[in-house]
């Protein structure tokens, strides 16, 4: 049997697949495996580190059940010749529905009014105060890859204008493209955050797009926490400088800047962008078949370019 050292669990539909195939090794067991292994299971935070990479010599592949890879070194792992996949797509509508979920909850106050119903509040003082709608606005777009097009179709369908930031103008997207994020920022009523977070976008949402998006602003972020100046967020919603905030994702989960807590312009969920079984399901699926693909020596599904 194949020796697979196993960083991260799959969903037991699928672990009892990848069990039934193959030899798994946990990480207190590297010390004794490491000679041995072939393949890695891991997800886009849980590594393997270089000097990890270093220590499994027979290391043939590295199968990553998340779409975001910042916390694996792939281009370590594809100088030792070690290919590295992750689990686009599948995940799209769930993320897609989320940042539409979160851009909702935060311009209407759901989780606020929700509060008053179940505080029993309403019987004694009525009417709750009016929010904001969030159709028939303008919907700014941070990265149009494949969960940013989601996004766009989402917003747009609901009578919003659509527009977008990402290094060059995507060829099948006609919603407007800005150059400037700032620009961006200043022309939109939300800003929904969907990049990767490589060294070129750290905190690339800065203190200046934060205020350009201004005090009836409301960010979104589905993306990772690296991406926004978190400090510089928390400010910004301290002083109103703005209006509004749907987070999933932090710069130090699961750590959460607790003065948050108690904003009510502002919704915090446990980055659960992916977070369903249909979804999570696909994407344990997607790592096992890449592995099978791999030592039946098949060309992968979805190695990472
Ligand atoms: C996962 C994600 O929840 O795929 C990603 O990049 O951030 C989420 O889908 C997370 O990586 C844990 O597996």
């Amino acid at each position: 049997m194949i020796d697979i050292l196993q960083l991260v669990p799959l969903r037991p539909e699928v672990q009892k697949d990848l069990e039934a195939r193959y030899r798994i090794h946990k990480k207190e067991d590297f010390e004794k495996v490491a000679g041995i292994v072939r393949g890695c299971v891991t997800n886009g935070h849980s590594g393997p580190p270089p000097e990890m990479i270093d220590r499994m010599p027979k290391l043939e592949i590295i199968g990553s059940a998340s779409v975001g890879y910042d916390g694996i070194p792939v281009e370590y792992a594809r100088s030792k010749g070690i290919p590295v996949t992750n689990t686009p797509e599948v995940l799209n509508d769930d993320v897609a529905d989320l940042a539409i979920a979160l851009m909702i909850m935060t311009a209407r106050k759901l989780v606020v009014t929700d509060r008053y119903v179940r505080s029993g509040r309403w019987p004694k003082e009525g009417e709750h105060p009016l929010a904001s709608r969030a159709s028939g606005k303008r919907v700014g777009i941070l990265g149009m890859g494949r969960i940013g097009k989601e996004i766009g179709k989402r917003a747009e369908a609901m009578n919003n204008k659509v527009a977008y930031h990402s290094r060059r103008p995507v060829a099948d997207v006609s919603w407007k493209h800005y150059p400037s994020l700032v620009e961006l920022a200043k022309n939109s009523d939300f800003l929904i955050v969907i990049i990767p977070s490589t060294p070129e976008t750290q905190k690339i949402v800065s203190k200046e797009v934060i205020e350009a998006l201004g005090p009836n602003g409301i960010l979104v972020n589905v993306a990772r926490g690296a991406v926004v100046d978190e400090d510089a967020l928390v400010a910004a919603l301290v002083s109103s400088k703005l209006g509004g905030a749907g987070l999933d994702v932090f710069a130090n989960e699961p750590q959460v800047p607790e003065v948050l807590f108690g904003m009510d312009n502002v919704v915090l969920q446990p980055h659960v962008g992916s977070a369903t079984h249909e979804t999570r399901r696909a994407m344990s699926q997607l790592v096992l078949d890449n592995l099978d693909a791999h030592f039946a020596g098949k060309p992968l599904l979805t190695e990472i370019k």
